[in-house]
């Protein structure tokens, strides 16, 4: 299988804005300046089975993935607060041969083992002459000459589940080229467009959509860093005219919006705010809209498959909705068991070039996530609306919670917390929440004399990453369970 380049852009590169951080000039590259850096990078890395990239929201971030790319070297991005225990997890299952960070990037003991790659993309400092990429390691192998495969592994996302350590979802090249460009006709994402947000770069949202998306389309990116009211309308104000964010984003964005008519008028001469990663809810819908004069649209995903389905940007968007199918994907929803009566309802099921090949040693997970017939099983719940778009309504599994648009494991937890010495028995669910969606709430029997309850919440951020960490923490005489003894978590007190 072969397949044009994955960013074609950077095949003959055009003198104009790729990529920028922030406010500070020296962030930013052109297309020239992105090919010359990352090409000089790229053949310091070709050759490489995987290689790890630390990724903070930085331009370094950018161009170590596009250097990757170009070298043909699967990156596995990094959550830069990863803890010890997920970090030790990623790096064993995915035993990539170097690090990729940024020269002050202080690295944890279990990624500073590995032979390091420093990024210091500096051309716009005392005249840009080509690859002026600070490296130091092994000289260059090489970048080869043809593209590789459409089937070859591009990016290895770390995703949870609902039991043990996270999964590598591996993503290949044509997997992303295809998902790009059935998003750009939903959204006619052109070169014309300058996108931005302000999303973390180790997962789909901020790195295949958010980074890759624009590189693709030859357009730009401008990354926030974090979305304001203040940023975000700058942002528009100097050309920017798509918006990506999660729904807590947009939450907290109506929130200041309210007080703010000037930047919710600028922020409305976008031509497209999009929302993805969880639901956004009908209120922050209609006070986006009412803002700003713009309705969002939603589009839905799962690392594993990209995204399915998008509203489109020339139809009217339904709140509570997620839109059609992308070109080239096809969704279905296979018959509940137990529908409580609602035969609308149905699992949703996709197939399309977007899919990934599956977790990364592990062909058994890989082998549940399909049904018989080959499409994969995405444990969402949804209905198609009247006009025949997507609504989706729930998850199968009661132990996934989606906080602030990161998927997050119970079970995963449970293990961090039954490690402190203070805790006997836990069981974890996600609590709805306003600003987060849900938030982690940990039900926890101690051992002994109960420890106090932020003690608790730093030992899983420190062993998980940080979002993982249960926002609050109640203590129980017990856990209220079934004859078989298994943890009933619908009859833990709310
Ligand atoms: C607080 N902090 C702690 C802590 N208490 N750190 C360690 N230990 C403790 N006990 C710190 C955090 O490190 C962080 O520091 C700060 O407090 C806030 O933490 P947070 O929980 O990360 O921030 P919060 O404000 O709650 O984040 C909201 C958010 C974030 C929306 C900005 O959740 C976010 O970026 N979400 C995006 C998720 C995403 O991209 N999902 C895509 C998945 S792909 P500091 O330094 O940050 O202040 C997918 C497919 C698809 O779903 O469809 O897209
Ligand atoms: P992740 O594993 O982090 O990629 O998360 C994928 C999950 O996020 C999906 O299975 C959905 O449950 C949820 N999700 C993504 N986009 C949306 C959306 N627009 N509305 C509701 N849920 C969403």
């Amino acid at each position: 299988m072969s397949a044009g380049p994955l960013l074609p852009p950077l095949a003959d590169p055009p003198d104009r804005p790729a990529l920028a951080f922030g406010t500070d000039p020296a962030a930013a590259l052109t297309y020239r300046e992105l090919a010359a850096v990352a090409g000089g990078l790229a053949g310091r890395l070709a050759g490489c089975s995987r290689v790890a990239v630390w990724a903070t929201p930085s331009l370094h971030t950018a161009v170590g993935v596009v250097a990757a790319l170009l070298a043909g070297v699967p990156a596995v991005p990094v959550n830069p607060k990863i803890g010890e225990r997920e970090l030790g997890h990623v790096v064993s299952d995915a035993v990539p041969e170097l690090v990729l960070a940024a020269p002050k990037d202080q690295l944890p003991p279990a990624l500073s083992a590995l032979p390091r790659l420093d990024v210091t993309p500096r051309p716009r400092e005392s005249g840009f002459s080509g690859a002026r990429v600070g490296v130091s390691g092994s000289p260059s192998r090489g970048i080869p000459e043809a593209e590789p495969p459409a089937d070859a592994p591009a990016l290895i996302v770390y995703t949870s589940g609902t039991t043990g350590p996270p999964k590598g979802a591996v993503l290949s090249r044509g997997a992303i080229a295809a998902n790009l460009d059935g998003l750009a006709d939903a959204w006619a994402w052109t070169a014309a467009d300058r996108l931005t947000h302000g999303l973390p770069l180790f997962h789909v949202h901020g790195l295949v959509l958010g980074v890759l998306g624009p590189l693709r389309r030859g357009g730009s990116l401008h990354h926030l860093g974090g979305l304001d009211a203040a940023g975000l309308s700058a942002a528009v104000d100097a050309g920017a005219t798509m918006v990506f964010g999660v729904p807590t984003q947009y939450h907290r964005l109506a929130d200041e919006l309210t007080d703010d008519p000037e930047a919710a008028a600028t922020i409305g001469r976008a031509r497209l705010l999009v929302s993805g990663s969880a639901a956004l809810t009908a209120v922050d819908h209609a006070r986006i809209e009412k803002a700003t004069g713009l309705a969002v649209r939603e589009r839905y995903g799962l690392t594993e498959t990209l995204i399915l389905t998008a509203a489109l940007a020339d139809a009217e968007p339904e709140p509570g909705t997620v839109g059609r199918p992308v070109p080239g994907t096809e969704v279905r929803l296979a018959p509940l068991p137990d529908a409580s009566g609602d035969d609308a309802l149905g699992a949703v099921e996709v197939r399309g070039p977007g899919l990934f090949s599956g977790y990364l040693n592990r062909p058994d997970a890989t082998e549940a996530a399909r049904t018989p017939d080959g499409w994969f099983a995405t444990g969402d719940i949804g209905r198609w609306t009247e006009s025949g778009v997507l609504a989706l309504v729930g998850r199968k599994a009661t132990d996934l919670i989606k906080s602030g648009g990161y998927k997050i494991g119970a079970g995963e937890i449970e293990n961090a917390l039954l490690e402190h010495p203070g805790v006997a028995e836990a069981a974890v669910i996600g609590a709805p929440d306003d600003d987060l969606g849900e938030r982690v709430v940990a039900f926890v029997v101690a051992a002994g004399e109960a420890p106090p309850a932020g003690e608790l919440i730093d030992h899983v951020a420190g062993l998980l990453a940080s979002h993982k960490r249960p926002r609050e923490v109640r203590f129980l005489d017990s856990l209220p369970r079934n004859d078989m003894g298994k943890v009933q978590k619908a009859r833990l007190p709310r």
